[in-house]
């Protein structure tokens, strides 16, 4: 029986350009899993579209000297078109702007009221009269009230490491126009969160998600408190019975999904379809996310569907994935640190990208987008093992069989064996959200039938007349193969599954076609194919040199024209020679609970270990450092942070949101850095 599927991919922020960083988590494991669920005949409706509001598409509007409508009106489309371009086969692709979801988001927030969920607090807040708004605390700077720190963030100091209220900021100041803030009073609506712990907690432990998605998730179960969700602005779903206040956009954000489900209703004629998949307890719910989006997907969402009175689903499946990097630093285009994608498809086909991310794709741990790995992909694996045996199989078809389908004769069973063996293993795989797998999957198959191939020396029995069955034989399971490639690439690779799709002789799509059909029947003997077209073309070292090299440019050009700090006040060679620098190597490393930018590292120094607490969190994975050589200040006084104490400060470069880390490769630990 058809399964009824409901696939989302987290909606993204109409605020920017979308890159390969974005694609790689919650967008191209989203668009495969659909294109399978198809394949497997299910009844299948993938969602997207842009999350429009928000303060921070405000603020940029506003660097931009245009109107937020401008602004998301521009980035809509930019990425629409990317998607596009990307092969994206979403149902519907709507936008949080769109006139319809208004009124479902107040409905949503209406039924909550109803049901007492909701409450009104006056508490005071940090105000600019220069900028004639509230300030959310990641755009307020101050004095820590801890250590007096002049340039503490809004929710924590960066040098003392305490956290606060933005409101105990000294001398608080807007991060973007460094004018003054005042305390002033307003009133939000705040959603009793605390009252769904129970619910949640019973809800989550029958499933079966990712241990990281189950362990985040229940970090905020835990420690449930009512949260606001109105804002001072003018942007947004006006909230009814409070002009000049909004939603915040993660209140509206996810009921994007079901908006946008009712915009696809009613463009189809059937406005009220979306019911079919919102109301059927039977239809399974699949949010494709990244790991930064769990607790809104799977506790702050649910919770808001839980207190509806009308029958919603809550979600069935959570696929959240690792972050994508680009040649290890995170993607930024304000710093250079990016790909052109208009360039890129000027010389690069979607399935190229598509398969080179889908093979990488940062499923269990985070993972990078380099131009080394990806002309590797291309070459190697798309070219060198699935490009060359389709071509090399279906020219020899021309050649020797007139491009005829040959006829099955007697054989084993253990080149049949082999690829249905890898076929059921790859729908496994696809069913389960490994995508990475999938794909090593396809490789092990055209690498299957390439030995095959050499195996049976197909071009030895065509010299033979005698042995005439043996090689239509040959031929014959060679093509099967290459149907089982076409079927297998298809969620993954779609053009290139489509043009062998035409080549071995079919009409139609092979994406509306069923997968257990598709597999079980073979190709008819005796079918006439079409001329053999090369599939991928070579990626040569100059091109990828030439990217690589534009990388540093772009970047060094940046480093030299954004704002460098200003030179400290001179010291004497005694004042240096009184810190202690040594070589350290980092034997653990693990996230310090409950804060972003906290690691702590166990060090060790040669003579002794440490234990070090450092704010790299945000650039470095607890992974990714262990068994690094790194540079500390050995003899500073210790400090507790976050209730650790740190004993010592490791040394990184920073440049704005960068950070890294200088390495030592080969003296030993406790070495002196002077
Ligand atoms: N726009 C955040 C993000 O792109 C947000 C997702 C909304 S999903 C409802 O990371
Ligand atoms: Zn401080």
């Amino acid at each position: 029986m058809a399964e009824k599927i409901l696939i989302t991919s987290a909606l993204p922020y109409a605020n920017g350009p979308l890159h390969f960083g974005h694609i790689a988590g919650a967008y191209l494991p989203g668009d495969c899993y659909a294109r399978f669920q198809r394949l497997m005949g299910n009844d299948v409706l993938y969602i997207c579209g842009s999350d429009e509001h928000g303060v921070a598409i405000t603020l940029s509007a506003d660097l931009a000297k245009r109107t937020p409508k401008e602004h998301v009106d521009i980035f809509h489309k930019i990425n629409e078109d990317f998607f596009d371009q990307l092969g994206f086969s979403f149902d519907h692709y709507s936008r949080t702007t769109w006139p319809g979801h208004v009124p479902t988001t107040q409905e949503f927030y209406e039924a909550l009221n109803r049901k007492g969920l909701i409450e009104e607090k006056t508490e005071n807040h940090l105000y600019s009269e220069q900028e004639k708004r509230f300030l959310a605390d990641r755009y307020v700077v101050g004095t820590c009230p801890k250590c007096g720190y002049e340039e503490a963030r809004g929710d924590e100091c960066q040098r003392c490491a305490s956290s606060y209220e933005a409101t105990d900021l000294k001398n608080p100041r807007s991060k973007l126009t460094g004018s003054p803030l005042t305390l002033k009073p307003s009133t939000h609506l705040y959603l009793r969160f605390d009252k769904f712990k129970d619910q949640l907690a019973t809800w989550i432990e029958k499933k079966h998600w990712k241990e990281n998605v189950i362990r985040f998730a229940m970090q905020y179960i835990n420690d449930l408190k009512p949260r606001a969700i109105t804002r001072d602005s003018d942007w947004g779903v006006p909230v009814p019975g409070y002009p000049n206040k909004v939603f915040y956009v993660w209140f509206d954000a996810p009921i994007g999904y079901v908006s946008a489900t009712q915009e696809w209703a009613e463009k189809i004629g059937k406005p009220n379809r979306w019911e079919d998949y919102w109301f059927d307890p039977k239809c399974k719910l699949v949010h494709f996310i990244g790991k930064d989006n769990i607790p809104f997907h799977a506790v702050f969402f649910p919770a808001m569907l839980m207190g509806q009175d009308r029958p919603y689903k809550l979600p069935d499946e959570i696929p959240a994935n690792e972050f994508y990097m680009l040649e290890g630093r995170q993607f930024s285009k304000s710093e250079g640190w990016y790909i052109d994608l208009q360039e890129f498809f000027t010389r690069y086909t979607a399935d190229q990208a598509r398969y080179a991310i889908a093979a990488n794709a940062p499923e269990t741990s985070d993972s990078e987008f380099s131009w080394k790995d990806f002309q590797m992909r291309c070459n190697a694996e798309l070219l060198g093992k699935f490009g060359n045996f389709v071509n090399r199989v279906l020219v020899f078809a021309k050649q020797h069989c007139g491009s005829r389908v040959p006829k099955l004769g007697k054989h084993n069973d253990v080149f049949l064996k082999e690829m249905n063996d890898i076929v059921d293993q790859a729908e496994r795989s696809f069913e389960k959200f490994h995508l990475r797998k999938a794909s090593q999957q396809l490789m092990e198959l055209a690498q299957a039938g390439n030995a095959f191939f050499d195996a049976q020396k197909p071009w030895v029995l065509a010299k033979d007349p005698a042995r005439k069955e043996e090689l239509d034989t040959v031929i014959a399971l060679c093509i099967e193969c290459i149907k089982n490639l076409a079927l297998l690439a298809t969620p993954i690779i779609p053009d290139t599954a489509q043009k062998i799709w035409k080549m071995l002789g079919f009409s139609g799509e092979i994406a509306k076609g069923n997968w257990n059909q598709i597999h079980s029947h073979p190709v008819p003997a005796g079918q006439q194919m079409n001329e053999p077209v090369i599939l991928f073309r070579k990626v040569e070292d100059a091109e990828i040199e030439e990217q690589i090299a534009k990388l540093g440019k772009i970047v060094k050009k940046m480093e030299t024209t954004t704002s460098l700090e200003p030179l400290k006040p001179q010291v004497t060679y005694d004042d240096f020679t009184k810190l202690d620098f040594r070589v350290a190597q980092v034997l653990e490393a693990v996230k310090v609970p409950k804060s972003k930018k906290l690691l702590k590292l166990h060090v060790d120094l040669g003579f002794e270990k440490r234990t070090i607490v450092s704010g790299i969190a945000l650039n470095y994975e607890p992974e990714q450092l262990v068994g690094k050589k790194v540079v500390i200040v050995a003899n500073l006084a210790p400090a507790t942070l976050m209730g650790i104490e740190s004993q010592g400060m490791v040394l990184a470069a920073h440049l704005e949101a960068s950070l890294e880390l200088p390495e030592i490769q080969n003296l030993p630990p406790g070495s002196v850095v002077s």
